[in-house]
Formats: C-alpha cells, structure tokens, sequence
C-alpha cells in the first residue's frame, strides 16, 4: 500500500505565516518579497516534515490566506467591483507570482475589502470552523487563469521532495461553483471553468508532476447526486491533458447515487473519507459508510482508492487499530491487484501542527493524542502494517465484512426525565411575567471592545503577576465601564461586556472539568486569524459558579436588567475537539446539564433576562439529509436541557450567527427561546424575513448593522430599516415583539466606533416609538 497526504496546516509550528501576514499588512505593498520568502519557508518545511515521515505522494499545501480565494484569484473570476481595481492596479517584482493576476495588494483586497469594494464574504466550509472565501460569479463571468502562485508552489515542491513525491493540489471545478453565490447556471459554469484547468494541467504535465489532486468536498453533499453528467464531462476534457488525476472527496462519504457515477469518472485516482465526523466509535462505527458502499458497489481495478482511514479531523490516535482492520478488509475484498493508497480523510488544516510543542500532556486520556505532524506518521505506520500483513501467509485477523461498517449510529438514547426538556410554563403563558419592555427594545449581542488594557490585565493575571482581587477590581472597573456607557446611550436591556473572556469556548471550558488546553494548538479559522479548540478528554462536570459574578457586579450597578450570558452546549462542543469514545449527542448532554446548573444560580441571583448564544448550531448540521434530523434532535434537545431551567419569568434569549438557517428553521423554533436574535444585516434581512415566512411569530432581534464592518449607521438609515420591518407586518407589526441590535458581538470593535453606532441605533429605535405614539 502506498501513502500520500491530502493537505497540512499552513501555518508553521508557531503560527510563522499569522506574523508574517500581519507584518506584510502593516509595513504594505513593499514588504511582498518578505512574506513571500517566510511563506516558501514554512511551505518547504511542511512537506519535507511529510515526506521525511515517509510519505511517498506529498500533499503540496499551502496558501497565503485560503485555498478558494487561491482559486478565485488564480483563474481570475473577480466580481465585477475589482475589476477596475485590477485595471488600475500597478503589480512589480516584489509580488512575485502573483503579479500576472494583478498582485498581492488586489489578492488581499479580496478578502479584506477596499475602499468602495467591500470583501468576497466569507462562509463555514463544509461542516468545519473553517471559513473560506465565497466565490462570487454571475451569468457573465469569464475565468482569465494566471496560474503561477500554484506553478511556483510546485516547482518549490518538487525542490523539497523530488519531482516524484510534489503533488499539487487545487480546488476542483464542481466545489468551486458549488460553493459560489451568485445568478448563473451551474452547469454552464463548471464546464467554462474546464478550459481554464485543462492549461493548467498542461502546464503541470511540463513540470513532470506525478498526478494532481483535485479537491470535490462538495460531491459528499446530498445535492450532489445530480452531477454526474457535469463532472464526466469536466473531468472527460481535464483527463485529456495527460496529467493523472487524483479526485479528492473529503469530509464525508458520497451518496449512494453520487458513488455509482463518481466511481466511473476518467480520473486515476479516486480518494474517499472513511471517517467523517466520528459520531460514535464504539461497535461498528463512525458514521460513515464508504466502506459499505465498495462492499456493495466495489472499486474499479484501474483506478487507485485514496484510503483516507486516519480522521484528518479529530485530535485522537486511532488506538483501537480501526484504520488497519479497514485496510485489511478493503484488502481482502478488492484483492490483492488493487491499488491503494492510505491517507487522511480530510486535510489537515484542522489539527494543530505538533503534539511535541505541547510542554504539558495530560494523563489518563480516553486514547493518545495525534496533531497533524503525528497523524502522517500514523498514516505511514498504518499503511506498513497493512501491508505487511497481506504480504504474509496468513492474514493476522479472521476476514473482516466491510459492510458492518455501516454509518449512522444508534440514535442517541436520552435517559433524562422529558420534563427536564421543558420549560415550567408554555411560551404564551409565561410571555407575560417575563420583563415589561418599550416597543423596539435595543440591546446588544453580549461582548465589548477587548481593548489593550483588558488583554493587558488578563495577561498579567495569568503569568501571576496581578492577585485574583486585583484582577477582579480591574474586571470590576471594566464592567461599570461598560453599564455606564450603556446607561448613557440609553439602551433598554444591558450587558456586562464580557471583559474576563477570551474566545468564549476557552472561557467555559477552563471553568469546566473535563477539558485540556493546549498551548500551541492554534487552528486556522480564516485568514490570519485562529483558535486554540480545547479538548474534551473526560466528563463534564460544572465546579462551580462560571458566571454568576461578574452578573452580580453589573446588575448591582442598575436598575435596567442585564443579560446572563451563556455560550451553548452544542457550540461550545461543535468548536472543540470532541471525544471519540462517547457519542457527540452525549458529550453535548453533559454540557447542557453543568450549563443548566448555571442558569439556575443566575435566574436565582435575580437574573430576568438570560441569552443562551448558539453560533455553530448550523454549523455542525450533517452533509447528508438523512443524517440531519437526528442531529437536529440531539442539538435542540441540548439547548432546551440547559435553557428548560429558568424559571418563566426569565426571558430566553438565544443568538445564531455565521450561516444560512433557511434549513434549520422547524429546529429554530423547537429551540423554545423567548427571543431569538440572528445575523441577518450581510443578506439585506433576508434571513429575518425567511424566519417570520417561517411561521416564526416570537420576538425576534434583526441584526440591524454589521459589526464587521467598520462604518457607522447613521440614523436615518437605521429607523429606514426599522419602518421597513413595521411595513412589512414582520411579526404582525408588533413592535414591542421586534428588538434592535448589532448582529453581533462587538469585542473586535473600537470603542470609537461602537459608542456613535449604538447612539445612532438607540436614536432610530427612539424616532420609531415617536412615531408609533403619533404626534400628540
Ligand atoms: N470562537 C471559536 N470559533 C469561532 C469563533 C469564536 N469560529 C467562528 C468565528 N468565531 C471565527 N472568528 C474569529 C475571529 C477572531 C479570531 C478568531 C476567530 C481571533 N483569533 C486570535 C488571533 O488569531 O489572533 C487569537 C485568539 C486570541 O488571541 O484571543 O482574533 O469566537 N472558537
Ligand atoms: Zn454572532
């Protein structure tokens, strides 16, 4: 069996590629030389790392900022707001090879906004923390291809590895367009695409690479079923150039109607996930059923199986020998002339980069850890082990039947009393005895600016230099900043501003048992920014109160209510590493019933108003349909354990950000929240009217201005909107029922520019109760 690698963190050991971007960005356009010769470094190093592993087929990763913009630029697909931009712009040699595309200023300005053309957005990739960059096409956009960052990359590769080890890697056609927004005809695009990736095949064929991976994460969607006749025909003309191709389909297995054609495809290689997202690792399996599939369909001879046995994703060793018992059984029912290749099932961007950077290690872990650099040595190991043992007289194990390996797990039994699921009154009885509020309540989402000097406390804290009491005084001050100014602007239902949390997952993990935290464990979530995913490594259990303090301080400086504020079992799950030894729907039980104990000190520390924030409820949403009900369930029934508490006279609260909810609604409104609060401002309120479309009839808060975006509403713009909603009848023109705020938290906002915003705001929603009362 052979080995190769699909993909590997882009940052360097030490997140090298974060400093040198953030360098580049400060000193401007001249510094290009630099941040290119530190990219080509921590390029070079990955891929030796892989191949001196042993790797015989090395993944050649790596981006400037993110693979899609990589493609976007790269086959020059630019909306037409950057057109004139590329037109004016005035590249030179120190972009490099980006210069033919327009340069790294214009590469940049994709992502990040220019003056009067704001940023490509940025979406949740697949079912990962990852964002990438959303291509943007419409019905006459044509690809103007400039391939040379990838040809540098590879000629860089194949310095570090050899010329038969260095395998590019580009996002395919079929994700390309899949993912993209915009009016156009699928169809029709993918096959003007071909053109484009058919010449940069050629000019790979006259670099002498081995094969080309070709990324398609989107054919593991359930839409994806209807390609077939896109895909032959695009990968027909791209097979004609010569060069093999390896068709990658990470993050999850296909359809059973996707496979049947997909395994039929002109490509040299196909290479499948047999992993997914490990719902429940006890028994049979994962949850995923590519092994099934070739048990039933089986795999054409002439074509190699990239294996992808080692879950790219996850944090853990495959102790229990899974991969090899696969690998054995692929053997022995594809026979012995059947190329294989052992891998990873998605790329590794989603690890951290070495287990050996960690000083500290905990004991006593449910199975040992693997980061990114450990997961290549276990696919080599693995791939050794396999194939030492069909090479034996006697396979080392009784034949395995692949098709026990069979995906969805048992659905997740809850033994919980149902009663703990409710709340103690039905919404339109307690709807009454929760707070009286004026018509166009205004609030805000829950953070406040994170200025040096609270990063600077928090840091003397923890290095020990500043007491708990001296730290808790400076929290204390921060927090009466932040009442105090909400005071002013006259806000009606208030915020602590959450000075003491760094990334709110890290903050109620390390108030949690059951987590380790790493110290370098960075992952890239876009761009140059990351985080740092704790890891669940033993029960749950809530050691005490996690909040209730810094309420107490706030409230007891007004008399408005203030919000308790949560993050949500499934989020803070979804944006951690999770065990593979218990199910999801269990570890996300766990965190509801320590967040439940929570929300009742905070409902008996005279909390009224409570919001529960669950951001990456969407996100953790299965590729496939038949799998998205059962977790919708388990999801919902987690948010409602923790929330089902409060007493009715609390006001449930609860904020969803980051995507689409258009196919979640039905578990929107199973969420049983008071009120519900979406970013919605980007998709022009779309979103707020998809819900009310919905059936939804609660109090909803529109995001009323995007937080991400540094400018500030004015007034009229605000209360233009907010007459809109009125004109609209969005929950039957009740104003009282439609709140008013950012649509998001404001923690990476200057104060400069968040007290003129909220003023604005509050002057809007003040205008509109102006109105509704009538002259006189
Ligand atoms: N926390 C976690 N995941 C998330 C978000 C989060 N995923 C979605 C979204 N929010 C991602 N957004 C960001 C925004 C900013 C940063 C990271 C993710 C960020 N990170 C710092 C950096 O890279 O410099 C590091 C963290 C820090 O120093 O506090 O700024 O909120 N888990
Ligand atoms: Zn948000």
């Amino acid at each position: 069996m052979s080995t190769s690698t699909i993909g590997f963190p882009r940052t360097g050991p030490k997140r090298e590629a974060k400093k040198a971007l953030e360098a580049y960005w400060a000193a401007g356009a001249a510094n290009g030389p630099q941040l290119l010769a530190a990219a080509a470094d921590i390029e070079a190093a990955a891929w030796r790392r892989q191949a001196e592993a042993g790797v015989e087929l090395t993944g050649l990763d790596g981006t400037l900022y993110d693979q899609m913009l990589d493609a976007v630029f790269q086959l020059g697909l630019l909306p037409p707001r950057f057109q004139a931009l590329k037109a004016s712009a005035e590249p030179s040699p120190a972009d490099g090879p980006y210069a033919g595309g327009g340069g790294l200023d214009l590469y940049f300005k994709l992502a990040r906004g220019a003056e009067g053309a704001p940023a490509l957005d940025m979406s949740k990739y697949m079912d990962t923390n990852y964002h990438i960059i959303v291509p943007e096409l419409c019905h006459d956009t044509a690809p103007c291809a400039d391939w040379s960052p990838l040809l540098d990359r590879v000629r860089r590769g194949q310095d570090a590895v050899g010329v038969a080890s260095a395998v590019p890697i580009v996002v395919g056609p079929c994700t390309l367009v899949g993912l993209a927004r915009g009016e156009f005809d699928r169809s029709e695009m993918v096959a003007r695409l071909a053109p484009a990736y058919a010449q940069l095949l050629r000019d790979l064929a006259a670099l002498g690479v081995p094969e080309v991976q070709f990324h398609e994460p989107f054919l593991t969607k359930s839409s994806a079923e209807g390609l077939a006749a896109d895909c032959a025909a695009c990968y027909g003309q791209l097979a004609a150039a010569g060069v093999p191709i390896n068709l990658v389909v990470p993050y999850d297995d296909v359809a059973e109607g996707t496979y049947r054609w997909l395994i039929e495809l002109p490509v040299a290689a196909i290479s499948l996930d047999f992993c997914g997202v490990p719902v429940h690792s006890s028994g049979a399996d994962y949850g995923c059923r590519t092994a099934q599939l070739i048990a039933k369909y089986s795999f054409p001879k002439d074509k190699r199986l990239g294996a992808g046995v080692i879950d790219g994703r996850g944090c853990w060793a495959d102790a229990s020998g899974r991969a090899l018992r696969l690998l054995r059984a692929l053997r022995a029912t594809l026979g012995a002339d059947q190329a294989i290749c052992v891998q990873t099932s998605t790329s590794l961007q989603h690890l951290p980069y070495d287990l050996a950077s960690e000083p500290e290690l905990p004991s006593g872990l449910p199975a040992p850890l693997a980061f990114a650099v450990q997961k290549v040595e276990e696919v080599v190991t693995v791939a050794r082990a396999a194939s030492a043992a069909t090479d034996g007289a006697a396979p080392a194990e009784p034949h395995i039947d692949l098709s026990t390996y069979t995906g969805a797990p048992p659905p997740a039994e809850c033994q919980l009393d149902e009663a703990l699921f409710r709340r103690a009154e039905p919404y339109e009885g307690r709807r009454p005895k929760q707070v009286a509020l004026p018509p166009f309540p205004t609030t805000t989402i829950g953070s406040f600016p994170q200025t040096p000097a609270i990063r600077r406390h928090r840091l003397a804290f923890k290095q020990g230099r500043l007491s708990l009491d001296a730290y808790r005084e400076r929290m204390a001050a921060e927090i009466g900043f932040a009442i105090g100014a909400q005071e002013a602007l006259g806000l009606d239902v208030l915020v602590h501003g959450e000075p003491e949390r760094t990334d709110m997952v890290e903050y109620f993990g390390q108030q949690l048992s059951g987590f380790h935290f790493t110290q370098h464990g960075w992952v890239q979530s876009y761009g140059s920014r990351y985080t740092r995913p704790p890891i669940i490594v033993g029960d749950i259990t809530r050691t005490g109160p996690m909040t209730v303090h810094e309420y107490e301080v706030a409230q007891g400086l007004t008399s408005k209510p203030v919000k308790g504020m949560l993050t949500g079992p499934v989020t803070i799950l979804q944006w951690s590493f999770a065990r593979n030894d218990v199910p999801r729907a269990e570890q996300a039980a766990q965190l509801a019933l320590a967040l439940r104990d929570e929300v009742k000190d905070l409902a008996a520390a005279g909390c009224r108003v409570l919001q529960v924030d669950e951001p990456a409820l969407r996100e953790g949403l299965p590729l496939k349909a038949d799998r998205q009900p059962a977790y919708l369930r388990w999801a919902v029934d987690a948010f409602r354990l923790a929330t089902a508490a409060a007493p009715p006279e609390v006001q449930v609260v609860t904020h969803l950000c980051y995507s689409d909810f258009d196919d979640i609604m039905p578990a929107i409104h199973a969420m049983d929240a008071d009120v519900l609060t979406i970013e919605n401002s980007r998709s022009g309120d779309e979103m707020i009217h998809a819900l009310a479309a919905s059936g939804y009839t609660r109090d909803v808060g529109p995001g009323v201005y995007d937080v991400h975006s540094p400018l500030v509403p004015s007034v009229e713009w605000l209360a233009d909107k907010l007459r809109s909603y009125l004109q609209a009848g969005l929950l039957g023109g009740d104003a009282s029922r439609i709140h008013v705020n950012p649509d998001c938290g404001l923690k990476t906002r200057r104060w400069e520019e968040v007290l003129p915003s909220l003023r604005n705001m509050v002057a809007a929603a003040q205008q509109l109760r102006a109105e509704l009362v009538g002259p006189g």
